[in-house]
């Protein structure tokens, strides 16, 4: 019996050193360990041992069991350390591997323009102010001293949609609510928008476009005000070195009415092909508030005054970038675009 279960070891142990995975390996420790197994069957015979021998037997069956336990053990260690082994390579990220460009998007260049022509003004301490893009004649026009038959109300000029109702053509109804709803108190806004008008498109007009209004009422605001206001707000737009310079001009609902250049973005104000060799480029209209503007806004000429300008941010866009067509906006070209969103 001695003998049959060394002879059991030998095999077990030389059978268990082909195994090369998990099934194998439990398929012998059933094989060798199990109810049914090798070793159990040898001892069964042990009944018939006399009380001397039983204990050897028992010693040497033991032996055995634990030899054969080891290995499968050992065995068992083996396939679970290649198997974490293996998991753990598939898993390891090569964190100095360049990453995926992703395709971003970019703020389109005249919100860019208009945000940052806010920003000076709201610097400046002004309120940002927005009213609808559908109007009545009297906010657009009437109260703005646009009177029944001035040649701006042509119907040819502006998109209307009943005899009453049109689409705003500048962002001045939206000062006129605001002066209406401060009731005399003092006024500093600024109101950005979209406006219409029926303009054929070419290279510097478009049906529809971004305009920017500025409006300050109070008492003994003056035009030395604006002046000095509009310095700041073209030094802080187009650098320190910029200057400008007034030359007079005609809005209805201003008096007197001035229009603004700056000094050539492209020259410097030395002469060039942009400013057709006179050192300046028109930027925006402006002009101390009619008496009759601030009247039916609510407030008396006597009392208080106030300046207003308007700019078109397509305008300036253009001239900040050097963009000789305002259709390059609309088009939505992404070869143009993207050149914006590095800037
Ligand atoms: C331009 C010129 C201008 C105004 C807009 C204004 C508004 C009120 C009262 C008086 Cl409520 N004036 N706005 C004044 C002067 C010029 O715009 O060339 N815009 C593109």
């Amino acid at each position: 019996m001695k003998e049959r279960l060394e002879a059991l070891r030998v095999e077990a142990l030389q059978e268990l050193q082909q195994v090369d995975n998990p099934q194998q390996l439990n398929d012998l420790r059933v094989k060798y360990l199990g109810k049914k197994g090798a070793l159990t069957e040898i001892l069964r015979g042990m009944g018939g041992l006399s009380a001397e021998e039983r204990p050897v037997i028992g010693q040497v069956g033991n032996e055995v069991r634990a030899a054969i336990e080891g290995v499968i053990d050992e065995k068992q260690n083996a396939f679970l350390a290649a198997e974490t082994e293996n998991r753990l390579r598939a898993e390891t990220i090569d964190v100095t591997l360049p990453g995926k460009a992703l395709p971003t998007g970019a703020v389109h260049p005249l919100n860019k323009v208009a945000q940052e022509i806010e920003d000076v003004f709201v610097g400046l301490g002004y309120s940002i102010a927005e009213g609808p893009e559908v109007e009545t004649d009297y906010f657009n026009f009437e109260a703005l001293n646009l009177p029944k038959n001035h040649p701006a109300r042509d119907m040819q000029d502006s998109f209307y949609i009943t005899e009453d109702i049109l689409m705003r053509t500048h962002t001045s109804p939206v000062q006129v609510r605001t002066m209406q709803q401060m009731n005399g108190k003092p006024i500093k806004v600024i109101c950005p928008g979209k406006v219409y008008r029926r303009d054929d498109d070419d290279a510097t007009h478009s049906f529809m476009f971004n305009q920017i209004e500025g409006l300050v009422v109070g008492p003994n605001i003056r035009m030395s005000d604006l002046k000095g206001t509009l310095l700041q707000f073209v030094q802080q737009m187009f650098g320190e070195q910029a200057q400008i310079r007034l030359r007079p001009s005609f809005f209805p609902f201003t008096e007197p009415s001035a229009e603004v250049d700056v000094t050539c973005v492209q020259c410097g104000g030395h002469g060039c092909r942009m400013c057709k060799q006179t050192g300046w480029l028109e930027i925006l209209g402006c002009g101390m508030v009619h008496p009759r503007v601030l009247e039916m806004g609510g407030y008396d000429p006597k009392e208080v005054s106030g300046f207003a300008f308007g700019m078109g941010v397509e305008r300036i866009a253009l001239l900040k970038y050097g963009i000789d067509d305002i259709r390059h906006f609309y088009t939505n070209d992404q070869r143009f675009l993207s050149q914006f969103a590095r800037m």
